[in-house]
C-alpha cells in the first residue's frame, strides 16, 4: 500500500505579493477613513458576544444562493443584433443604451415561468442556507413594488407582481434566509445616479446619455434612500443581509452616514464592505475569487458565478464543473467564509438547467457530507489554504488559483473533518494534529466503520479503504479530545 505523507510546512504566499482585484483597489483608495463616520454604525458600537450573536446564523450557513434577475435577462447579452461583450447585467453600459431605450424593455418583461416556490427549492436542496436576489442593479430597475420610483417590475411591466414578496413568503415557508442586493452608488437609469462623475475610478465606464445628469445627492435622497427604506420595512422579517456594490468617492462619508442612521434601525441586519463613505460594514466581499488565507477576524463571504456572467447572457455555457464548485465551497469553509454563488434567470424567469444541475448534484455531496461545512470553524492546520500564482492570471486578469493541495480541513470542537480531493486510499500520514484524536472514519460510510489509526508525536497514520472514494471529496472524520 502506498503511503500518502502530508507534509504542513510549506511556502505559503502572503495576500501582500498578490495584485488586488479592482474593487478592493476602489474601496480602498476612494473611500474615506473611518474617522470622517459622521454616524456610528451598530457594527462600532456592540458588544463582541452582541456581534456574535448577530452573525451566528450567517457564520453556520456557510452557503448560499445569489440571484441576478432584472430586464438585462431580455437582451441577454445581444444588443441590435450584436453580442456586447462582459458580464450581462452590465449590457446598458457596456453597449451604451439610450435611458429611453433600456427602459423602454420593461413594457417587454413578463417572467410567468417564474416560480419563487421552486426557486427557494432549488437553494433548498442544494444545501443553501441563505439567498441574496438583486432588488436593484445598477441599470436601476427595481424587481419590487416601489411607490418611490415608478421604473419597477410591478407598476412598469405587463408581469404586475412582486418576485421580491414572492420569494420572501416562500423563504419563510421554506426556512431559507433572505437579503437584497441593492445597487445604491450606481443608477444608470436615474439622473445624478450614471456613475463616476465625481472621483477618479478604476472601472472604464462612462455617462452616456443626457438623461443621466443630475445631482448624486439628489438621486439618493429621492430614490435610493426611499426605496432603500421600502425594502427594510416592507417584507415581514426579511431583508437579513442589505449587499451594497460599487462605492465610488460619490458616496461621502455624510452620504453613507445617512444610509447608516437607517441600517442601525435594524439591529439585526448584516450588511457588507461595499456601502462606501468609510464604513468597514460586517463581511469581506471577495468576487470572482477565493483568497489564500481568508480574512482572518473578519467574516467574509466569496461571491461567484457558475460560468462567467451575473445576470443571464444566452450563449454563456463556460459553466464551471461541480467539480469545482464544489472544491471552492470546501477551500472557502476551510477559510472561514462562505460561497455566495449565483444563478441567473431568464427573462420568462426559468433558471438554466445547467445550473439546476450543478447545484442538485454539489446538493447530494452535502446532504451526506454537510456536516463537515455547515457550522464549522476553519482548518487547524493553515498551511494547506492554497496559493495564488503571483505570475499566472485567470480570464479576468485576476491571479489564477492554485490548489497547493489535494485536500482541505475543517473543525470543530471535538472533530477534525479532513476533506480530500483527489484519492488517497491506502494509508493517510498527517504530519501534525494538535489534538488526541479517538476515532476514524468516512462520513460518507453509512456504517460509520472505525478506521485503524495510529497517533504517535510524529502525527498520524489512518488506514483508508483501498476501494475508490467520493470522485470529487471524501470527508475523514477524526473524532478528538
Ligand atoms: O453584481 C455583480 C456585478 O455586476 C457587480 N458586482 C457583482 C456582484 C460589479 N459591478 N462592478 N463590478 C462588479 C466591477 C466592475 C468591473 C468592470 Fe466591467 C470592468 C466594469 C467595466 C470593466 C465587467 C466587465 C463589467 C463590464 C465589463
Amino acid at each position: 500500500m502506498k503511503t500518502y505523507r502530508i507534509v504542513i510546512a510549506v511556502a505559503v504566499l502572503t495576500l501582500t505579493s498578490i495584485a488586488r482585484p479592482s474593487l478592493a483597489q476602489l474601496e480602498g483608495s476612494h473611500i474615506a477613513t473611518s474617522s470622517d463616520h459622521p454616524v456610528a454604525a451598530i457594527q462600532d458600537t456592540e458588544t463582541a458576544a452582541q456581534r456574535d450573536a448577530r452573525m451566528s446564523w450567517w457564520r453556520e450557513a456557510r452557503f448560499g444562493m445569489f440571484i441576478h434577475w432584472g430586464l438585462y435577462s431580455i437582451p441577454a447579452g445581444t444588443w441590435n443584433g450584436k453580442q456586447v461583450s462582459g458580464i450581462g447585467e452590465w449590457i446598458m453600459n457596456r453597449g451604451s443604451i439610450p435611458v429611453a431605450d433600456y427602459k423602454a424593455l420593461a413594457s417587454q418583461f413578463n417572467p410567468t415561468a417564474f416560480s419563487a416556490h421552486d426557486i427557494v427549492a432549488l437553494a433548498k436542496s442544494a444545501g443553501m442556507k441563505y439567498i441574496v436576489i438583486t432588488a436593484k442593479h445598477h441599470d436601476g430597475f427595481a424587481m419590487f413594488d416601489s411607490k418611490a420610483d415608478p421604473f419597477n417590475i410591478v407598476a412598469a411591466t405587463p408581469f404586475h407582481r412582486d418576485p421580491i414578496r414572492e420569494l420572501a413568503e416562500e423563504c419563510r415557508k421554506q426556512g431559507v434566509k433572505l437579503g437584497f442586493y441593492y445597487s445604491q452608488d450606481q443608477d444608470w437609469t436615474a439622473p445624478g445616479g450614471a456613475a463616476f462623475k465625481t472621483g477618479n475610478h478604476d472601472l472604464p465606464t462612462h455617462h452616456w446619455d443626457p438623461a443621466q445628469d443630475g445631482d448624486f445627492a439628489a438621486y439618493l435622497h429621492t430614490k435610493a434612500i426611499p426605496q432603500l427604506k421600502e425594502l427594510l420595512s416592507n417584507y415581514g422579517e426579511f431583508p437579513v443581509v442589505i449587499w451594497f456594490d460599487t462605492p465610488t468617492a460619490d458616496m461621502t462619508p455624510a452620504l453613507a452616514g445617512e444610509i447608516v442612521a437607517l441600517l442601525n434601525q435594524h439591529p439585526n441586519l448584516i450588511w457588507n464592505n461595499r456601502l462606501g463613505g468609510g464604513y468597514q460594514g460586517d463581511t469581506e466581499t471577495p468576487e470572482q475569487f477565493i483568497p489564500a488565507q481568508g480574512y482572518p477576524g473578519r467574516d467574509w463571504e466569496a461571491c461567484m458565478t457558475m460560468n462567467d456572467t451575473w445576470g443571464y447572457k444566452s450563449y454563456d455555457t463556460n459553466f464551471k464543473s461541480t467539480e469545482t464548485l464544489l472544491r471552492n465551497l470546501i477551500d472557502i469553509a476551510s477559510k472561514g467564509g462562505n460561497y455566495l454563488l449565483n444563478i441567473g434567470p431568464d427573462s420568462m424567469g426559468r433558471v438554466p438547467p445547467a445550473e439546476i444541475e450543478r447545484l442538485q448534484q454539489v446538493g447530494q455531496w452535502l446532504r451526506v457530507n454537510g456536516e463537515a461545512i455547515y457550522g464549522t470553524h476553519p482548518t487547524q492546520f493553515g498551511d494547506e489554504a492554497g496559493a495564488f500564482s503571483t505570475t499566472e492570471k485567470d480570464k479576468q486578469g485576476k491571479p489564477k488559483f492554485i490548489p497547493a493541495w489535494n485536500w482541505r480541513s475543517t473543525t470543530t470542537a471535538d472533530s477534525i473533518y479532513m476533506e480530500i480531493f483527489n484519492g488517497p486510499s491506502g494509508n493517510l500520514h498527517i504530519g501534525k494534529v494538535s489534538r488526541t484524536v479517538t476515532g476514524a472514519y468516512l462520513l460518507a460510510d453509512p456504517a460509520r466503520k472505525p478506521l485503524k489509526f495510529t497517533q504517535t508525536a510524529d502525527g498520524i497514520d489512518i488506514a483508508l479503504p483501498t476501494h475508490a472514494l467520493d470522485p470529487i471529496a471524501t470527508v475523514l472524520v477524526l473524532k478528538t479530545k
